[in-house]
């Protein structure tokens, strides 16, 4: 395989977060917010561009805005039998537990852009062609879908015009036929000179509903293309130019926008051509937080390297992906034999920023799931930068495989409070090694380590019992990470699952995060993590984690962070996994609650 690093840095180098990803151009952002993480959707632009040559879709993934995981391509050309090129900007909705992407492609039996429906059960996929043929056709491109307050959704697109049709609910068909939004100077702006395209709007609309107001963000004049908006009372029009959003800036003479509210602020995701070999056909995702005017007009948002402040911290006490990243130097990543990606292509003095971590009183060793057919070599673990204290080494031997797989483990000493992680990588020349993820000890448990026994499920059943009737058992051919996970098979009640007693783990009014992944033997069920705990004759259920549709075609990650608090004294608490209803066996694995 040919591959082309995309950035490779001088070690010592602080970095910005800006843009989102590092080891592709990426382009097109939508960003779609489930279960308390940022889902974004982007196009790829191959290296070399001279052209919009886009084969693939990526999914990437974040709770905190700052580390994102890079879940690879479950979307392109192929996908679409009837599709021969140009993977271009689309989005994707969530509605009836099903997630669905709207792309355009280029229609081989009419060598014209047409728009696509991919249809999948998690927001990572694998997606499927929805309806086997073009959902419309027209030639034109960029949908942006929207479903508003009474359940009608609308699908959006067009360049040079602008288009929508009124889906169906069922989000793969629609009732009418496409009709044309007049595009007026005083709907959306007016452009100089262009008597074929006298109003500002270009493509790559953008449509969402905010305090009653619907807005459409689109990319304005090319070229080079700015970011402008129009507001209407309702979701057909009639609609009014509001201005610019984002003027042109960034070395690439598209832009595209995507925007959303999470944790409680808005972000606007946009690309540029920031990139080392960057420009107009590769181009590279960022994102800027902003806060609305207080009539809902849009500030202007220019273009940063510092990106969005990160929500939170990330834990290091819980499995991470390798592929979870702030910022990769020379890196590449991969589909891993184990699920999800890997990151590989690694080679001396190379790094990956994972940022905010919080180790709290301290880490006493670092764990990382590792394979090498190369040289092997060292992971080096090193704070603030990547020339930072070094407060760990692990060696990575020789496995024999690039997806041969084992793990490496180093005492760590120095990483205290909530750091930046670099860690970076030493050895030999060529590739040294993979890396699929990675954990922090910490100081036996508490405040910094996982309060359950065998929350990684590599030690059979040990630690777990069951709550009510379950039957659990140790599986080691379908597992999230390592070389096991657990089975629950028998449940007779939706609150039957594995479970721990953590009565002697707990601290009052503490707040504790759960991470759990789970994916269902049969069905689709909404599995979540519970604790009940009993005082003075009490008890009282806590819901640890949102619950959260799961398959058995992948793992489901349900997280969340509660606060526990009683009244008197705590006879008894136990950690749990259930589902909201029904009876579905479970497998489950890589549990952290702490
Ligand atoms: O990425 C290909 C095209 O470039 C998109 O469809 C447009 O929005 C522009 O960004």
């Amino acid at each position: 395989m040919s591959l082309v690093c995309v950035l490779a840095l001088v070690p010592g180098t602080a970095r910005a977060d800006n843009p989102i990803v590092q080891h592709i151009y990426t382009a097109d952002p939508a960003p779609l917010v489930h279960n308390g993480r940022v889902y974004l959707y982007t196009g790829h632009d191959e290296d070399g561009s001279t052209y919009f040559t886009m084969k693939e879709w990526r999914v990437w993934s974040s709770a905190d805005m700052v580390n994102w995981t890079d879940h690879g391509s479950p979307l392109n050309i192929s996908t679409f039998s009837w599709a021969s090129a140009n993977a271009w900007a689309g989005q994707v909705i969530a509605r009836n537990g099903k997630f669905y992407w709207y792309v355009p492609v280029t229609n081989r039996a009419t060598n014209s852009m047409a728009i696509g429906v991919a249809v999948g059960d998690s927001p990572t996929g694998p997606f499927r062609d929805a309806i086997g043929r073009p959902l419309v056709g027209n030639g034109e491109i960029d949908p942006t879908v929207f479903i508003d307050d009474d359940g009608q959704a609308y699908l959006y697109w067009g360049n040079p015009n602008l288009w929508y049709v009124k889906l169906n609910a069922d989000m793969i068909s629609y009732s009418g036929s496409a009709t044309k939004i007049p595009l007026t100077t005083a709907g959306f702006g007016t452009r100089n000179g262009n008597a074929s395209r006298p109003t500002l709007y270009e493509e790559g609309p953008w449509v969402y509903k905010r305090n009653g107001t619907y807005y459409n963000v689109f990319a304005a004049e090319c070229c080079s293309e700015f970011i402008a908006y129009s507001t209407a009372p309702g979701p057909t029009g009639p609609w009014t130019y509001r201005g610019t959003i984002m003027p042109r800036q960034g070395g690439s003479f598209t832009n595209h926008a995507g925007v959303v509210d999470f944790n409680g602020g808005s972000y606007f995701f946009y690309h540029n051509g920031a990139l080392p070999g960057g420009g107009g056909y590769t181009r590279s995702v960022a994102v800027e937080k902003f806060t609305y005017n207080s009539n809902g007009t849009f500030p202007t948002i220019t273009m940063t390297t510092a990106g969005a402040p990160q929500v939170g911290t990330l834990n290091p006490y819980v499995r991470q992906e390798a592929e979870t990243i702030a910022w990769g130097s020379g890196i590449e990543t991969e589909v891993s034999s184990e699920g999800g990606m890997n990151v590989g292509w690694i080679e001396n003095g190379d790094y990956i920023k994972v940022k905010g971590v919080a180790f709290g009183a301290g880490a006493t060793s670092f764990n990382a799931r590792v394979a090498s057919a190369g040289s092997g070599g060292r992971i080096e673990v090193r704070l603030d930068n990547s020339n930072g204290p070094l407060v760990g080494t692990c060696t990575v031997p020789v496995t024999g495989g690039w997806q041969t797989w084992t793990n490496t483990t180093c005492a760590v000493s120095g990483a205290t409070g909530t750091r930046d992680v670099f860690l970076r990588f030493a050895g030999g020349s060529g590739n040294l090694f993979n890396v699929n993820w990675w954990q922090f000890s910490g100081t036996g448990g508490g405040v910094d380590g996982n309060l359950l026994t065998n929350g990684n499920l590599e030690n059979g059943t040990t630690g777990w019992g069951a709550l009510g009737a379950a039957t659990l058992s140790s599986n080691t051919a379908v597992v999230h990470g390592g070389a096991g996970s657990l089975s629950v098979t028998g449940r007779t009640a939706a609150w039957n699952g594995p479970s721990q007693d953590v009565t002697s783990k707990l601290t009052n009014g503490k707040s504790y995060t759960t991470s759990v992944w789970v994916r269902s033997q049969s069905g689709t069920p909404a599995a979540k993590a519970t604790l009940s705990l009993t005082a003075n004759g009490t008890t009282n259920y806590l819901q640890l984690t949102p619950a959260t549709g799961v398959n058995a075609n992948g793992w489901t990650q349900l997280t969340g962070t509660a606060t526990v608090s009683w009244s008197g004294t705590l006879s008894s608490a136990g950690f749990y996994v259930e589902t909201a209803e029904g009876t579905d066996s479970l497998l489950v694995d890589d549990v952290s609650f702490q």
